[in-house]
């Protein structure tokens, strides 16, 4: 199997999509400006899904259409709402819709983040419907298919959706110009039937998806799930053989495509001597009696298992002694979502916990967790992955998980032992993680000892099969399987 490559992608984006317009649609823009004092500073958010398709817009040079959501990008931006980015190195368009703060609260965390994202996650965590919210999400959806219909104008064009912020946006597109090439990417997991039909709109939902020429999901279980709840739900044909449905003619082929990362660029950065540098630091600053370390880094989110994994950590002190005042697990969690009751609820769980073990655990000049709730830049996450004797993941349900991915691809040193969730997509890929079910406390507290105690030959062993598959499985062979499904539906010649 040929390595797909970002030049590779490149090729296929110059030489098969010449002549189309290519449009991407996410609410999260991958720059953001935000005043600070009277200075401008560009942030990059914490999220997979930028990271995944950033590369792919270098590729392509399309424009992303996206919310602007920083304090000072009303004022970063031309006439038509555009900017060149990354800013410093310009190599697409970023198009900016604006939403008022009640569109926010109502379309973003109403409907997609209190509804839409705990229904789609078996973490027990009810989801709340609320029926204004879904007036804004309609309302909303219809914002940005104007900003989209704009930007493609009377031209062939590839539009590119991602995520459950906008189902009904392929209907509205499609409806308004038949010629456009709709695809949509489904970033978190689709739950099965029984659990979709506690969605209130759910007819008019589907309705609104079934508008895609493709759906993409990362495992081929969600593409399952997703046609057994259509089947269930509204009136279409549903083809298992062949994954298609048809609606109303129209007819909507759905496939699984595993997201992945640039792994080439993750092993080269991370090998920077800022990289060494950084390590040193967080060497210093973890401590001396930091002779073993674990580590987690993500957003703080309730799906990521972070409290399973605490009680993991402190029923691992209490049963295995010897690891007491030599061990330390460093927590990073980038603050998400913070206007929503759930996601408060955790952050004040998180920080109980983390105290409760410290002072459980902690002896002179030696305490066990690290807890740092803040946004960190790739320097700083790279050299946390590398000093690591291991990264634990205990995501309760996650779409794929990029984070696991990055932590192979950091250690060049093929060193690190991966502690994974079996509840994420990415276990599907990395058998040599040692694979957890994080409801079970013992489980990841044996496994976290097992990682610790693991020979250096059998970690180096695991580690370079893992690096050998992401090598392979990387995000331009995402990119590219998906573009290549897509250009299956170039209806140009048929006219
Ligand atoms: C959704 C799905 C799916 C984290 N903290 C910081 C930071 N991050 C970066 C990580 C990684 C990304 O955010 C998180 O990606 P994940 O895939 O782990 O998780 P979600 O954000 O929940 O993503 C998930 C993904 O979409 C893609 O389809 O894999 O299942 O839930 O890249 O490194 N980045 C920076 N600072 C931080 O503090 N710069």
């Amino acid at each position: 199997m040929a390595t797909w490559t970002r030049d590779a992608l490149q090729k296929l984006i110059a030489s098969r999509m010449a002549g189309y317009k290519f449009i991407v649609v996410a609410n999260r823009e991958p720059f953001i400006h935000r005043y600070q004092g009277d200075r401008i500073e560009v942030l990059r958010p914490a999220s997979g899904m930028v990271t995944a398709l950033d590369p792919i817009m270098h590729a392509s040079g399309g424009t992303w259409v996206a919310h602007g959501s920083g304090t000072a990008d009303r004022d970063t931006v031309d006439a038509n709402d555009r900017l060149q980015v990354p800013p410093d190195d310009p190599a697409y368009t970023l198009r900016r819709v604006w939403l008022t703060k009640r569109q926010e609260a109502g379309y973003y965390y109403g409907v997609a983040n209190s509804g839409l994202w705990p229904l789609c996650h078996v973490t027990f965590t009810p989801p709340v419907f609320r029926p204004e919210d879904w007036q804004t999400y309609r309302e909303v959806n219809r914002i940005y298919a104007d900003a989209v219909l704009e930007e493609a104008g009377n031209d062939p064009s590839f539009v590119f959706i991602q995520d459950y912020h906008f189902c009904l946006l392929p209907r509205m597109l499609k409806e308004a110009n038949s010629n456009l090439i709709i695809a949509h990417f489904w970033h978190i997991p689709w739950p099965n039937r029984e659990v979709f039909r506690a969605f209130p709109y759910k007819e008019e939902l589907l309705h609104g998806l079934l508008g895609n020429d493709l759906l993409g999901f990362h495992i081929r279980y969600h593409c399952q799930n997703f046609l057994d709840t259509v089947d269930r739900t509204i009136e279409a044909r549903v083809d298992t053989d062949r994954f298609q449905v048809t609606r109303l003619g129209q007819t909507t082929t759905v496939q699984d495509f595993p997201i992945s990362i640039d792994f080439k660029e993750h092993d080269e950065a991370s090998r920077a001597d800022a990289v060494t540098e950084a390590m040193d630091r967080w060497r210093r600053r973890l401590g001396r009696s930091a002779r073993i370390v674990g580590v987690g880094i993500e957003r703080l989110d309730y799906t990521k298992g972070i409290p399973q994994r605490l009680r993991a950590i402190d029923y691992l002190l209490q049963t295995r002694p010897e690891y007491r005042g030599r061990f330390v697990f460093l927590q990073v969690a980038a603050p998400s979502r913070s206007h929503i009751p759930e996601y408060q609820r955790l952050e004040s769980e998180v920080e109980a916990l983390v105290d409760e073990i410290n002072f459980r655990w902690s002896e002179s000049g030696w305490q066990p967790v690290l807890f740092l709730k803040e946004h960190h830049g790739q320097t700083d996450l790279m050299a946390i992955h590398r000093l690591a004797h291991f990264c634990i993941v205990s995501s309760l349900h996650d779409g794929m998980n990029l984070v696991a991915k990055e932590f192979v691809a950091c250690r060049t040193d093929e060193d690190g032992v991966l502690i994974l969730s079996q509840f994420t997509g990415s276990a599907r890929e990395l058998d040599d993680a040692l694979q957890v079910n994080p409801f079970a406390i013992e489980e990841m507290a044996s496994a976290m000892a097992s990682a610790i105690e693991m020979p250096a030959e059998e970690r180096q062993r695991r580690m370079r099969r893992m690096r050998e598959h992401l090598a392979r499985h990387n995000v331009f062979r995402w990119g590219g399987k998906v573009l290549s499904e897509l250009l299956k539906f170039d209806f140009s010649e048929s006219g």
